[in-house]
């Protein structure tokens, strides 16, 4: 799957080379191109944002040079252009296992105060928003919809994680225990030492379930 981000801090992103998503990007199941807003900028001081019409505190970003940045893509597949913003649909998993059927997304970050909104109006096709509170940029927002969709492209995860994922679908996971099988008194539970894996199936999608009721009722009414 390709990834491209706009972005004026290309370099936060190198937190998704590690792990699992820099695994993914070895291994050539994902791709992110980075594209640095500022080279767009034909201003000589490098100049990307300007103050806001009308007056108030902070920059924005200027309509042009983040639709050159746009257009040094050539969006010939016709690639979904996603904003990370607080104005978008609250992202949930649905939404995450629906975008990672697409091959290319295109996600534009916004800074500072935000974006023209003529460009806005321009390129996007989808506004997205990670949660309700005020970020200082999009950058967070899109490695976390990197990160989301990417579990879901083939090869990212083993087989076997997308079928528990699945099996449980909604629910939240079930307690998991490693070694020692007691720590500071605690011990393991019992079912778990069993070798029995119908009963184990069974207790865990029981915890599952509970915690769900407990913590995230919620959950449960969504679809
Ligand atoms: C979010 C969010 C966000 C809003 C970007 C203020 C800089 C900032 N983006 N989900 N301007 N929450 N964006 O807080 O997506």
């Amino acid at each position: 799957m390709q990834f491209d981000v706009l972005t004026l801090f290309p370099e936060m992103f190198s937190s998704l080379n590690e792990s699992i998503i820099g695994r993914a990007k070895k291994n050539k199941q994902i791709n992110i191109n980075l594209v640095n807003v500022r080279d767009f900028s034909e201003n000589k001081h490098n100049k990307v944002d300007d103050t806001p019409y009308g007056g108030g505190a902070g920059m924005v970003m200027m309509p042009d040079v983040v639709y050159r940045a746009y257009e040094s893509l050539n969006n010939k597949d016709n690639a979904k252009v996603i904003y990370m913003s607080p104005q978008g649909k609250t992202l949930n998993q649905k939404k995450v296992v629906e975008l990672s059927k697409e091959n290319h997304l295109i996600i534009l970050c916004g800074h500072y105060e935000g974006i023209d909104q003529r460009v806005l109006d321009k390129i996007v096709d989808e506004e997205i928003s990670i949660g309700d509170y005020v970020l200082t940029g999009g950058e967070l927002p899109a490695m976390v919809l990197i990160d989301s969709v990417s579990r879901y492209v083939e090869g990212v995860l083993s087989k076997d994680s997308i079928k528990e994922e699945s099996f449980s679908k909604g629910l939240l996971e079930y307690p998991q225990y490693t070694r020692p099988e007691v720590f500071e008194g605690m011990k393991v539970p019992e079912i778990l030492l069993s070798g029995n894996h119908q009963k184990i199936d069974e207790w865990r999608k029981e915890q599952s379930l509970e915690i769900t009721k407990k913590k995230r009722p919620d959950l449960l009414l969504n679809e």
